[in-house]
């Protein structure tokens, strides 16, 4: 079991439960990219699992999104590794024959976003946000976060949000379909169970191919350019005016502390 997360197979319902405890604040960094696919697949080759919820043990925070540490100053071969990392993760996620229920227990901005919104069902506790911020860092969301952000929002909405930076409360997030239900915290796990025993009460392959269905395609794309898209992502991140506006970025985070 990875230090970074948890996670634990109900053989008489097929739930798996799956809870990210990256301290402080369960941002992703490539091994805790890494560890996210291996469990993903280590559940898939289960036979008793059917389904998984994916939760925070971190209190408030769902994900942060990608560790910045990653892009700021970094050593150019890891930046490869980490980028390739992260696309193999979502691969994986997005198009999973599991049924994979995110309930989102914190703030969930830019990749803690990318990830609730690659799950097939949202469930989201009160007074947090979520959304693909990526522009207020001064960085751009790669076409892929694009396409999921539109897959689930439409193409207008996803204009609006991904320029502006959008971080939703969860009650926007509800009324703009970014999620799919919003329930107390207390009860965000009896919910995230019980959407999905409705989920794997479906006939497996039947169900697992209505996904593939919706999603293929999309995974597709990004695994047709893989290597141009890593390549886009370290240029772009080496560039002067990217590194200056992570560095800023970062400063503020911890201001806003004193
Ligand atoms: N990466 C690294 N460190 C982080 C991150 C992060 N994403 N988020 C927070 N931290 C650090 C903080 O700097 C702080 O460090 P320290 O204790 O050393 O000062 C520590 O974690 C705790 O953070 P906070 O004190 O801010 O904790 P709060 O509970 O007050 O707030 C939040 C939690 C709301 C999550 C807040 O930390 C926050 O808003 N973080 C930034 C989130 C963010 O903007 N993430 C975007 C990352 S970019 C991304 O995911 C997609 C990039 C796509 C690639 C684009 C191509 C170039």
């Amino acid at each position: 079991m990875s230090s970074t997360l948890d996670f634990s197979v109900d053989e008489q319902t097929g739930i798996a439960l799956l809870k990210m405890k990256r301290k402080p604040v369960n941002s992703l960094n490539l091994e805790f990219l890494q560890d996210i696919r291996s469990t993903i697949v280590t559940l898939e080759q289960n036979k008793k699992c059917k389904g998984l919820i994916l939760t925070s043990d971190v209190p408030k925070i769902f994900s942060a999104g990608i560790d910045i540490l990653e892009m700021y100053q970094p050593n150019e071969e890891r930046l490869h590794s980490f980028w390739r990392a992260l696309q193999d993760m979502w691969l994986q996620l997005y198009v999973t024959p599991l049924a994979t229920i995110a309930a989102i227990n914190g703030h969930s901005p830019a990749g803690g976003c990318l990830i609730s919104i690659s799950c097939d069902y949202r469930i989201m506790a009160p007074n947090y946000t979520i959304g693909l911020n990526e522009t207020l860092l001064g960085i751009v969301a790669p076409f892929w976060f694009k396409d999921v952000m539109c897959n689930t929002v439409g193409h207008r909405e996803a204009e609006i949000a991904l320029a502006l930076g959008k971080l939703y409360s969860t009650d926007e997030a509800l009324q703009k379909g970014l999620v799919d239900e919003v329930v107390p915290s207390e009860q965000i796990m009896e919910a995230a169970q019980k959407k999905l025993l409705e989920y794997v009460k479906i006939p497996n392959m039947a169900r697992a191919l209505s996904k593939q269905l919706m999603r293929q395609e999309t995974a597709d794309k990004l695994r047709s350019k893989q290597d141009s898209d890593i390549q886009n992502f370290v240029n772009f991140c080496l560039q002067d005016k990217v590194q200056q506006s992570l560095g800023f970025y970062l400063e503020q985070l911890k201001k806003r502390k004193s």
